[in-house]
């Protein structure tokens, strides 16, 4: 009978207690307490565990030198190796522990994603040579960075690679994702297994596990912390004991774990006394699951019920103004593109930015970066080159759906060995080297060839959609009975399908009318996902009555809410005789956005374009007011709420500093040059980069002729002080944003008051009061950045009195 398999538990508090000092990096005890590390894994082999963790979770590029990386990972590897030797037994793996880079990736961070597959690549590759057994990846927050650690890990060595990932209570990993998401994005990468780790202790993990093990057919892995944390004479903690945590440890193999183990603050007695409750239970069989599910970093769409909507309008086939946009690599326009069908409705967005006369694969790249910075959802990647296709997959951040690969021989060899490396949802047209099937029974014998076809790269029926092809009604009577037999057939079989809907009515009158109807027929077949407009009302009505009739929309809620008519609108139907009048959104018009819509959505050039523009008519305070500062304090609501994640806020920050930098570039432009009247040091202090503030009072400032050093984000106390000395500022302006530095804040104070006693400080940023600043000893607090100015005109005026 198999077994459950034990991991190890915790390092960290176990070398502080044999002296690691705070800030020492515990990977170095490799090469100088060997002795110690080598004890620990023995306590941990002896306790039951039989996958040992090198002591390696910081080893990188970015902490060390490629020759101590090996120095430490050869070490680490024959620590381990001599545990088991001294423990006498030969069930025990030794497994090269590889953490985060503690860096984040593009365009949240400034790592880019190439860079940190080969970091990852680099550890991988050493810790192959060095005799590990297997790859544990750890303790990984984002998503995307999950993904270039396996691609880096993958194309560097042939070791097993089994993945652990950390979620907040909420059951989101720290840029959004939820474990079906990443459950989607890992399995597409062919791991071995994966599961969670640290953050939270077993009974907070039980729910978020179970989560996981609804979607996942991999074995499951959990390594909890010993509970929650917290301070106790300045030590950390944990609230669940040994015996209780392996109580838990119980309830997890019962729900489906195979390998159990623990993290922070498990010592070897909560390991041998999970070994003791758990070594005997029999395990739950592998389960396969059947879920087609596309994720992005931050969510997934399921398909196979209710029908899911593939917005087409990425794509140039018959667009001029796109093409023209393709040429003049014009990214905003195709984000605009996005965001329009985001709004009304799509679930997916398909990108194809095919067009021979541009380096399709350089803007395939490009797009794909952009529009996954920007929006939430998955992507479609449509395209007929396999360069750019296996550039885009690899780059996407998730598991993305293909369009796609058909029954052609060449086609099949040439997408199925991309898809197998990086995951993937392939759309499977019904058409091969004879052409497209005149009858139903052809094109399904097509998607039976691609479904075998692609069972010999490992890719399972579920991760095919097929495309059974619609034919235009007025070349054939039949066309539309061909698709939707085939359609049927397919579904019956429990195939999932997919249909670009429009081309049925090419050549015929009134299109959007055979459009939607054809759609409301695919739709009643069973048909997965629909490629369609979903700008066309046509097409959303059909869509809005398919999901209310069959029982896709709870109470009828989405309807009511989207077709319930006001009196005026009411009154307007009767007038049009009876057409359906769908109510508008109140936000966004379909033309485009609001200033603070750009912002909210992350949209970078919009937000710059939309404040120049609203410049020529309002001023630019009122913009700052009534615009900038309530679209990020509606950002920072949806984060702090936990609807809206890291990325997202990030993206609006971005947007929000280039609104910023119109305002700067226009009073630049409108102010006279005059005299600077005295210098003023202004920072954001240490521990805090949140600098849109502060960039304010800096342009307002200049602009009232200040000379302004600004010394940035995150600014320690004696760098601050030693500027106003430098520059005998008579006038300081510290910002901070969150409650942690605004201890930073009253240290850079009382240093000045020290070193520079004749600099006065005004301070200010969201989280300071005006009882605050006084507790802290400011001179004066600036609720807004024209406060800043007011008070140095004050100050200014007593200089000169
Ligand atoms: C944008 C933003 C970010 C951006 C910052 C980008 C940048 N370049 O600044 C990014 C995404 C990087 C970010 C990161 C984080 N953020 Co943030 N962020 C925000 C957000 C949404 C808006 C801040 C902002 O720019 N507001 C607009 C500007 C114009 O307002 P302001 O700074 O207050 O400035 C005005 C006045 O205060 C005044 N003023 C400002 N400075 C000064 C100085 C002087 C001298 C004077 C007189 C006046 C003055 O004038 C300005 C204009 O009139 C806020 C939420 C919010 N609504 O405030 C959260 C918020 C500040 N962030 C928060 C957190 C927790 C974080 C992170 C820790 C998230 C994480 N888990 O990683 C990190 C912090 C990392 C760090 N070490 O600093 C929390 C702080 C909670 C707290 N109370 O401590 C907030 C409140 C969100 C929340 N509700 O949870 N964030």
């Amino acid at each position: 009978m198999e077994k459950v398999r034990f991991f190890d538990g915790g390092m960290g508090s176990l070398l502080q207690s044999r002296g690691l000092k705070p800030g020492e990096i515990p990977d170095t005890w490799s090469l100088s307490h060997a002795d110690d590390i080598v004890d620990i894994h023995l306590s941990y082999i002896n306790a039951g565990a039989q996958y040992i963790l090198t002591d390696t979770f910081g080893t990188n590029r970015y902490k060390f030198s490629h020759e101590k990386m090996t120095e430490i990972i050869h070490a680490a590897v024959a620590n381990v190796h001599k545990a088991i030797e001294l423990s006498g037994r030969d069930d025990v793996k030794t497994v090269l522990d590889i953490g985060s880079l503690g860096k984040l990736l593009k365009p949240l961070g400034t790592l880019d994603y190439e860079e940190a597959i080969a970091a990852y690549g680099e550890i991988a590759k050493i810790g192959e040579e060095a005799g590990a057994d297997m790859v544990l990846i750890e303790t990984m927050n984002d998503a995307y960075e999950v993904k270039a650690a396996v691609i880096g890990v993958k194309e560097n060595c042939n070791l097993p690679v089994f993945v652990t990932v950390v979620f907040d209570e909420k059951a989101k990993m720290m840029t959004g994702a939820n474990p079906r998401d990443i459950v989607a994005t890992l399995e597409g990468l062919r791991v071995d297994a994966i599961g969670i780790n640290c953050s939270l202790g077993p009974k907070q993990m039980l729910p978020i596990f179970e989560e996981m093990a609804k979607y996942a057919s991999l074995p499951l892995i959990v390594n909890p912390n010993a509970g929650l944390p917290r301070e106790e004479d300045g030590k950390t903690v944990y609230d669940v004991g040994p015996e209780e945590f392996a109580t838990y440890m119980e309830e997890f193999v019962k729900l489906g774990a195979r390998y159990i183990g623990g993290c922070c603050g498990t010592t070897p007695d909560y390991i041998r006394a999970t070994y003791e409750h758990c070594k005997d239970i029999p395990l739950k069989p592998l389960e396969f699951k059947e879920d087609t599910i596309v994720s992005s970093g931050m969510q997934s769409v399921v398909l196979g019920g209710k029908s899911v909507i593939i917005g087409e309008r990425i794509n140039p086939t018959g667009k001029s103004k796109f093409k023209q946009a393709l040429r003049d690599g014009d990214i905003d326009y195709i984000l605009k593109e996005g965001d329009k069908q985001v709004e009304a409705g799509a679930h997916l967005l398909d990108v194809n930015v095919g067009l021979p006369e541009i380096d399709e694969v350089a803007m395939m790249k490009k797009v794909v970066y952009e529009l996954q910075s920007i929006f939430s959802l998955p992507l479609q990647i449509d395209t007929t080159d396999p360069v750019a296709l296996e550039a885009a997959v690899r780059l996407y951040n998730g598991k993305p759906m293909i369009n796609s690969v058909n029954g052609k021989q060449h086609v099949m060899d040439e997408v199925f060995p991309i898809v197998a490396k990086y995951g993937g949802v392939l759309v499977g047209l019904t058409i091969d080297e004879d052409g497209i099937p005149e009858t139903a029974d052809g094109r399904v014998a097509i998607a039976m060839k691609i479904y075998e076809e692609a069972k010999k790269y490992g890719i399972d029926k579920k991760d095919i959609v097929i495309d059974c092809l619609t034919m235009t009604m007025s070349t054939n009577t039949n066309s539309a009975n061909i698709t939707l037999e085939a359609v049927n057939r397919i579904h019956k079989m429990g195939g999932r399908t997919v249909l670009g809907v429009s081309n049925i009515s090419f050549g015929l009158p009134q299109r959007e009318l055979v459009n939607s109807n054809f759609y409301g027929l695919a739709l009643e077949n069973g048909l997965s996902a629909g490629i369609i407009n979903p700008m066309s009302q046509a097409m959303m009505r059909v869509y809005d009555v398919y999901a209310m009739l069959r029982g896709y929309d709870e109470n009828c809620m989405d309807y009511v809410s989207k077709y319930t008519l006001t009196k005026e609108q009411q009154e307007a139907m009767k007038a049009a005789e009876g057409a359906v009048v769908v109510k508008k959104s109140d936000s966004t018009s379909s033309s485009g956005n609001t200033l603070k819509d750009s912002i909210i959505k992350g949209m970078k050039d919009e937000a710059y374009k939309a404040t120049k523009e609203k410049l020529a008519d309002t001023d630019a305070l009122e913009i700052i007011n009534e615009e900038l500062v309530p679209a990020l304090d509606e950002v920072g609501k949806g984060f702090a709420g936990g609807t809206l994640f890291l990325p997202q806020l990030l993206m609006s920050a971005e947007a929000a500093s280039n609104g910023f930098t119109a305002i700067k570039e226009h009073l630049d432009e409108s102010g006279e040059k005059s005299e600077k009247k005295y210098p003023i040091v202004i920072a954001t202090v240490k521990g805090d980069i949140h600098d849109i503030g502060k960039n304010i009072v800096k342009v307002l400032l200049e602009n009232y002729s200040y000379d302004v050093h600004d010394l940035g984000k995150d600014v320690a106390p004696e760098l601050i002080v030693e500027e106003v000395i430098k520059t005998h500022a008579p006038l300081c302006g510290l910002s901070a944003l969150m409650t942690t530095t605004v201890v930073s804040m009253e240290e850079t104070i009382k240093l000045l008051r020290e070193k520079a006693p004749w600099c006065k400080v005004m301070v200010g940023g969201a989280v300071l009061t005006q009882e605050y600043a006084d507790m802290i000893g400011a001179d004066f607090y600036g609720r807004d950045a024209m406060e800043s100015v007011n008070y140095a005109q004050k100050l200014y005026e007593e200089m000169n009195a």
